[in-house]
């Protein structure tokens, strides 16, 4: 049967997402401000592990200091009195209007230095919370129009903002890494480091690329026509996959966020499944918006049915790992030959120059096995096996 969500799965949720109002941009909210504390006693009972949040998320914007410090307080109390970790924590680098042509990389130099320093005060709250990642999601940095942004100069302001966060964690001492999150567009039409390869290359470029990773969101990656599962991987062959935002999409339109497994049902497995042969052990986040036509009841059934979700496929990805008919299928299209390197042991290209050629013609006639081991996979998905 389905486990029951716990602890131990590292469950997490950003609160601006059961916290999300409904908002969209032909109307306004459909439910209620969601008291912080209520949603962390909510996320709690339901199994939940953790909280990620951005600072504004907590903290109204321009909150004066003795207002934040209260705030802070409270949300301490909350968290301690739940149980939840901080797992992760962000910057509202958006909203406020002073953000609409972007933080780092906006060309306006005051409006730059303002969001680096919103981002350094939260990353103090985000390590005294205990917080082992800092996520950065970049949706105002780009552009709608070909001249109004000069893309390699941007890139050396962003490259700049995460050079001068880098060496503040190091010097404040702090156990904190980076995590980027790229997203093709939405809110700007078009957004900087718009997928996982852009950031992973972005990241190569650094003064202290160990301190960051990439934050890849499933929907972000099919908005961008691309494979979440492959990104997925990618990132973990690449040691930088810090943290992950689950959710659901349908193909590259708006930023749908459904709840994780709703969406696109294949790409879900597949992405669980990359995330298992990875060894990923971090938060397993969830950044998605209950359909804004729901209540608060809603909300609830929805952050739950993401977790629930999660073990389901959890369980579909295993039992097809472990079914020894896949085995025999993954054997068949060749899998384990791929784990075998290309050249012998101790073997340079001239063994390969001695190596007596195959008749391609021949090895063309080989079918590759992967109809009966991609049907397999869709049986243990369809619940027949
Ligand atoms: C984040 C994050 C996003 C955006 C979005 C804000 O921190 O991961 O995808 O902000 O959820 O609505
Ligand atoms: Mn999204
Ligand atoms: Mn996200
Ligand atoms: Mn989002």
């Amino acid at each position: 049967e389905i486990p029951t969500p716990t602890p131990e799965d590292k469950f997490s949720f950003g609160l601006w997402t059961v916290g999300w109002q409904g908002v969209d941009p032909f109307g306004s909210a459909t439910r209620p401000q969601m008291d912080t504390v209520h949603a962390l006693e909510k996320l709690a009972e339901l199994g939940a592990y953790g909280v990620n949040f951005h600072d504004d998320d907590v903290i109204p914007f321009g909150s004066d200091d003795a207002t934040r410090q209260q705030i802070i307080d409270r949300f301490k109390k909350g968290l301690a009195d739940t149980g939840l970790a901080v797992t992760t924590a962000t910057t509202n680098l958006f909203s406020h209007p002073v953000f609409k042509a972007g933080g780092f990389t906006n060309n306006d130099r005051d409006i730059r230095r303002f969001a680096i320093r919103k981002v350094m005060r939260n990353v103090d709250l985000a390590a005294e919370l205990g917080a082992k990642v800092y996520v950065a999601w970049g949706g105002r940095e780009g552009a709608e129009y070909g001249a109004s942004q000069d893309t390699a100069v941007a890139l050396d302001r962003m490259k700049e903002a995460f050079d001068l966060l880098g060496q503040y964690v190091v010097d404040q001492g702090y156990d904190l890494r980076f995590a980027i999150e790229p997203k093709p567009n939405e809110p700007r039409g078009d957004i900087l480091l718009p997928t996982i390869g852009h950031a992973l290359a972005f990241i190569n470029e650094l003064e202290r690329p160990e301190l960051v990773g990439v934050n890849p969101e499933i929907g972000h990656e099919e908005m961008a026509g691309m494979n979440a599962a492959a990104g997925y991987a990618q990132a973990l062959w690449a040691g930088k996959l810090f943290h992950i935002d689950l959710n659901g999409q349908n193909g590259p339109k708006y930023d749908q966020d459904l709840r994780f497994g709703a969406g696109n049902v294949r790409g879900a497995f597949w992405v669980v499944d990359a995330l298992l042969a990875g060894g990923y052990d971090g938060p397993v986040h969830f950044d998605f918006k209950p359909s804004r036509i729901e209540d608060e009841a809603g909300v609830w059934v929805s952050a739950a049915a993401n977790m629930r979700n999660y073990l389901i496929l959890r369980e579909k990805v295993k039992a097809f790992r472990a079914d020894p008919e896949v085995q025999e299928a993954l054997a068949a299209a060749k899998l384990p030959e791929l784990a075998r390197p290309t050249l012998g042991e101790g073997e340079g290209w001239q063994g390969l120059l001695e190596w007596e050629l195959p008749d391609p013609e021949v090895l063309a006639q080989q079918g590759a096995a992967v109809e009966h081991l991609d049907q397999l996979a869709l049986e243990h998905l369809y619940g027949v096996r």
